[in-house]
Order: structure tokens, then C-alpha cells, then sequence
């Protein structure tokens, strides 16, 4: 157990010393503990553009809650989606405790100097795309959030383990809209198989970019924030989807996709970085209107946001005169 006492005078490079081995002893880092400031901010980045994606991710499947083909898929989605901004709203109170508001992070979304998962800019065309979203999409979150219940920061790492619970489910009923429509008339495995085409390499995306051009994942491996590698998550994903799409009887969007013996793994075809960059940088299909939709529901609740401060006001004063 790393708990040598802390004080007011201990020298910085000895705080960091102290503070990396007791990330190498898997510990975690606790919100009162000392942290480097590149740290702190390395997370606020991270965390926050996790709590966007939850957030800014209902959007694309909120579109088709009224339009689900039956009462049951309807109450299954209003479910899931109802999550996702659980989700959000946990996570938004995770990075709170490394001192930054949930209203700077608002505004940092809203002002495009924070991001959010690329693969939300996609529209959501069909029903199909719905499956798809569950299964690839939420997919590809759990490959990479059940490696973040592991992260340094005890905050977001309990945080992590809640959403992966529900992840779970979330891509079950995915992978199950894929079965029915899949094994379904020709006119819906066509329609599964369209949504696969369109969702698999941007979901292969969720994982960022190379590791060679990854600007935060050295830092953040050292000090455990990731525990994989953006690479190494997403190899994962390819392998496990391959017997997933088989058994769909669809066929594979990655025509250049084939087993290698030696590693152990798929090789893959090449992901378009020209279109992941654009994306990232404000120029897919629905950025715009994805950020002008946040705008106009955060506005819309301005007065929710004000009636809580007037009762939390009264309560403080009526607590004030009781103890008086
Ligand atoms: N989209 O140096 P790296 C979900 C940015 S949750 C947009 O490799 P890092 C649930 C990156 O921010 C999905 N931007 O960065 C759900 C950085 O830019 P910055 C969200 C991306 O942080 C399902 C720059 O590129 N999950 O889906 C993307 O070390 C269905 C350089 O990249 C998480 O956020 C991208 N795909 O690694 C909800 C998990 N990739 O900040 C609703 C936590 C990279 O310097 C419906 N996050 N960028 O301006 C992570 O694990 C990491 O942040 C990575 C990126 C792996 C996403």
C-alpha cells in the first residue's frame, strides 16, 4: 500500500513519484487525492467527451422510438435510451469531482471545443439501423468500457462498471432486432445487411485513431486512464464480430478481412481516416444539426434548471431559520 503522509511542503516531483506508484500498485486515485494538473485535465478531456457521447448518442435512436414496429420494441427503446442519459448524467458527476462544472462541459460541447463519438453524426435511417446500433455500436462501447471499470480514477472506474452492466443489454436487444430482421422476408435481411454495411467501419472508428497517431494514449497508459490500446480494442472488436456476423448469415462489410494464423487474429481492410477526421472536426452528415438539437433542449429547460435553484434556495433559508 503506497501512503507515504502528504504535506503542504512535500516537493512536486516527489508528489509525482508518490503518485505513479500508486498507480503501479493499482490503486486508485481518489478525488482529494494530489494529481498532476495534466492529469486532472487529461480526464476532465476524457470523461467529459464520454458523458457528451452518452448524451448527444440518444439523439440518433430517439429519432425512432415512435416509429418502433411494435408496443414491446417501443417500451425496449424508450428503455435504452432513457439509459443512455443515465449514463451521461453519471458521468457528468464523476468529472464534476475534478472541479469543473456541469455547465462549463455544457458549454465546451455546445462551442465544439469538446467532442463526442464520431459514429453519433451517422443519421438513423431505417429500423435496421436501430439493431445496429445496439449490437455494433454499444457493442464496441463495452469492449471499451469493460477495460475502463480497470482506469485509475476511482470515480469513473465505479462508474464504469453500472454502464457495462447496461451496455450488456443494450446490445443484446441490438443483436436481437438483427436475428428477427436477419432470418426474416428477403426485403428485411436486405435491410439488416444495409444497416451493417453503413455501421461497421464507423464503429470500428469508436476505437480512435491508430495508436501511431494518438496524440493522449501514451500519457494515458502510464497513468492507467486506459488500459488498452486504441489498436488492441479495436482488434478485439473485429475478431469477436466475425462469428457474430455468420451467424446472422450476412455477409462481411470488410472484403479484405481474413484470419491470420500467426497472430492470432483478422486482418482487416483499411478504415477511412480522411472520413473518421472530417467527422471529428464538424463535418459529418448530422454534427449540426446533432448540436443545434442539444441547444435548443437545453434552452427549452432553463426553467427546470431555474425552478430547482429557487426550491434548493428555500430549503437552505427555511433550514438557516429552523436552526436560528
Ligand atoms: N469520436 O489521442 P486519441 C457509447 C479524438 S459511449 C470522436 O486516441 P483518446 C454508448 C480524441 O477525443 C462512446 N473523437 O484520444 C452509447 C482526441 O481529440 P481531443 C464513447 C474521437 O482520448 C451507445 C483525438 O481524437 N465512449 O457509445 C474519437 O486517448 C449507443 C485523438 O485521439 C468513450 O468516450 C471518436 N471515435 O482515445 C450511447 C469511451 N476517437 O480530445 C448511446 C471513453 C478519438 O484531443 C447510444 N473514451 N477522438 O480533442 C476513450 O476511451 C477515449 O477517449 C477514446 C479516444 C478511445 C475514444
Amino acid at each position: 500500500m503506497v501512503n507515504k503522509m502528504i504535506t503542504n511542503t512535500t516537493p512536486e516531483t516527489e508528489l509525482e513519484r508518490l503518485f505513479q506508484a500508486k498507480i503501479d500498485a493499482e490503486q486508485k486515485i481518489e478525488p482529494k487525492d494530489w494529481m498532476p494538473d495534466a492529469y486532472r485535465q487529461n480526464l476532465i478531456r476524457q470523461m467529459s467527451q464520454h458523458a457528451h457521447s452518452e448524451v448527444i448518442g440518444m439523439q440518433p435512436e430517439g429519432n425512432w422510438i415512435t416509429r418502433a414496429p411494435s408496443l414491446r420494441r417501443k417500451a425496449v427503446l424508450l428503455s435504452k435510451v432513457q439509459d443512455e442519459a443515465g449514463h451521461g448524467l453519471y458521468l457528468y458527476s464523476a468529472t464534476e469531482t475534478l472541479g469543473i462544472s456541469r455547465a462549463e462541459m455544457i458549454t465546451a460541447l455546445q462551442t465544439g471545443t469538446a467532442k463526442y463519438a464520431s459514429i453519433f453524426n451517422y443519421p438513423t435511417q431505417t429500423w435496421g439501423d436501430m439493431g445496429a446500433i445496439g449490437w455494433l455500436v454499444d457493442g464496441a462501447a463495452i469492449c471499451n468500457q469493460v477495460s475502463l471499470q480497470r482506469t485509475s480514477y476511482g470515480p469513473y472506474a465505479r462508474s464504469m462498471i453500472r454502464i457495462c452492466k447496461e451496455e450488456s443489454f443494450h446490445q443484446r436487444q441490438g443483436y436481437q432486432i438483427m436475428i428477427e430482421l436477419a432470418h426474416g422476408t428477403p426485403a428485411q435481411k436486405a435491410m439488416a445487411q444495409d444497416s451493417l454495411n453503413r455501421f461497421y467501419w464507423p464503429s470500428l472508428m469508436m476505437f480512435g485513431p491508430h495508436d501511431s497517431e494518438s496524440a493522449h494514449s501514451a500519457r494515458s497508459m502510464k497513468w492507467k486512464i486506459k488500459r488498452e490500446t486504441n489498436d488492441d480494442l479495436r482488434q478485439k472488436f473485429i475478431d469477436q464480430t466475425v462469428s457474430q456476423i455468420n451467424y446472422l448469415g450476412l455477409e462481411h462489410p470488410d472484403k479484405a478481412l481474413e484470419w491470420n494464423e500467426e497472430r492470432g487474429h483478422y486482418n482487416s481492410g483499411d478504415i477511412d481516416w480522411d472520413e473518421f477526421y472530417s467527422v471529428i472536426n464538424g463535418n459529418g452528415h448530422c454534427n449540426r444539426q446533432r448540436i443545434q438539437h442539444h441547444v435548443k433542449a437545453h434552452e427549452d429547460g432553463i426553467w427546470v434548471r431555474e425552478a430547482t435553484a429557487a426550491y434548493n434556495l428555500k430549503k437552505e433559508q427555511r433550514l438557516a431559520r429552523d436552526a436560528a
